[in-house]
């Protein structure tokens, strides 16, 4: 039978009701891609692949959370599902509704959300309402007005948005045959790094595939897991973390040390950076996305981490095509020329 899906293939592993009828976009499934050119940049001597989530339907992971949330909530009789977001919620909540027949509000921070996501909102039908405010002063909102009235939250805290997003870890152990010694990963509102720890627990204490130790990273802006407190004006260009208080930060602090690992933050200009190395390798992400990688080079470069001989896994969580403005803004622009032979001959062969 062909794929069908996160649910449809770990049935027995997410906890959501059984005789629930799954709604989905046959989500997941998406590839470890190796990064020989990354691997040689940050010195050599380990195996690191992609887990290239931007190949979702929505073209961000939120596709996986949004499967077993939109299912729940359908099964139940929900007729309208609301988020806050920074964006990739917001467009997969309104594709799975869309799905659903069922009515999607997302509540968006005007101005610092990528174009890519803000027009998959519209065209997939939701109801789309930007606040003067930030993404926690969204999500604070949204929580007050799912309380109040019928309306389902389907943001991270919506346990079963957990349940889904937690496929991504089964995917790694059944296409490595173990979990990655390393798993590198960008942290906003910390709900996926709380779903893929919870995932590599279920699946070890199922088929004895062993622990990674766990990487988050978050911009330097919106660090509030580094610094210990919550940051009151989160600033950073990977406008997907632009995230103050994260909803599950005592859980992302928890896998951090449970699994023996750590949260860091990078700058933007590492995120940049580390963007263009990925899109030097063929993998175009949206700048969050590249901040596992951030990451990793930075813990390499300082000593703090040694790769040699490990199995390190980055999640590249949204696609490239997102945020093209990000591109446009500061990669170099491309040369106008006339339209002549000699012109063109001039600056491909001399320029
Ligand atoms: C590309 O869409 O919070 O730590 O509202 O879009 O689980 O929040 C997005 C988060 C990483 C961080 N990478 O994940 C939203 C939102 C991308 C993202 C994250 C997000 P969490």
């Amino acid at each position: 039978m062909h794929y069908q899906g996160i649910i449809a293939k770990y049935k027995e592993l997410i906890d959501i009701p059984r005789d629930a009828e799954v709604v989905t976009l046959c989500e997941g499934n998406t590839p470890l891609i190796p990064v020989p050119k990354i691997i040689d940049a940050l010195g050599g001597g380990f195996s690191l692949y992609i887990k290239y989530e931007g190949l979702n339907p929505t073209g961000s992971f939120k596709d996986r959370g949004m499967t077993a949330a939109i299912t729940e909530a359908k099964s139940r009789g929900a007729e309208t599902a609301i988020c806050a977001s920074t964006g990739n919620t917001a467009a997969s909540a309104a594709a799975y509704s869309a799905r659903a027949s069922m009515r999607a509000i997302v509540i968006i921070p005007a101005g610092k959300v990528a174009t890519g996501k803000l027009a998959g909102a519209i065209a997939y039908g939701a109801d789309v309402i930007q606040i003067d405010g930030s993404f926690d002063d969204a999500l604070t909102l949204v929580v007050q007005i799912s309380e109040k009235h019928p309306i389902a939250l389907v943001n991270s805290l919506n346990p079963y948005r957990l349940q889904g997003q937690k496929s991504g870890a089964f995917e790694m152990c059944d296409a490595l045959g173990r979990a990655p010694d390393w798993l590198a990963l960008p942290v906003g509102n910390a709900g996926n790094i709380t779903a893929y720890w919870m995932g590599f627990k279920q699946y070890h204490s199922l088929k004895n595939t062993g622990l990674p130790q766990v990487l988050g990273v978050q911009a330097a802006g919106a660090a509030p897991l580094v610094l210990g407190h919550p940051v009151e004006h989160p600033e950073t260009i990977a406008t997907a973390i632009r995230i103050g208080k994260p909803a599950r930060g005592e859980q992302a602090i928890a896998a951090a040390e449970e699994s023996n690992g750590r949260i860091i933050s990078v700058s933007d200009d590492e995120i940049l950076a580390a963007q263009r190395l990925l899109a030097y390798s063929g993998i175009w992400v949206e700048p969050a996305s590249a901040a596992g990688i951030a990451g990793l080079k930075k813990e390499i470069d300082s000593g703090r981490f040694d790769p040699k001989g490990k199995t390190i896994v980055t999640v590249c969580t949204g696609h490239g095509l997102k945020d093209p403005n990000v591109i446009t803004d500061n990669f170099k622009k491309p040369k106008i020329l006339p339209a002549t032979l000699a012109a063109l001959e001039k600056e491909i062969l001399h320029g």
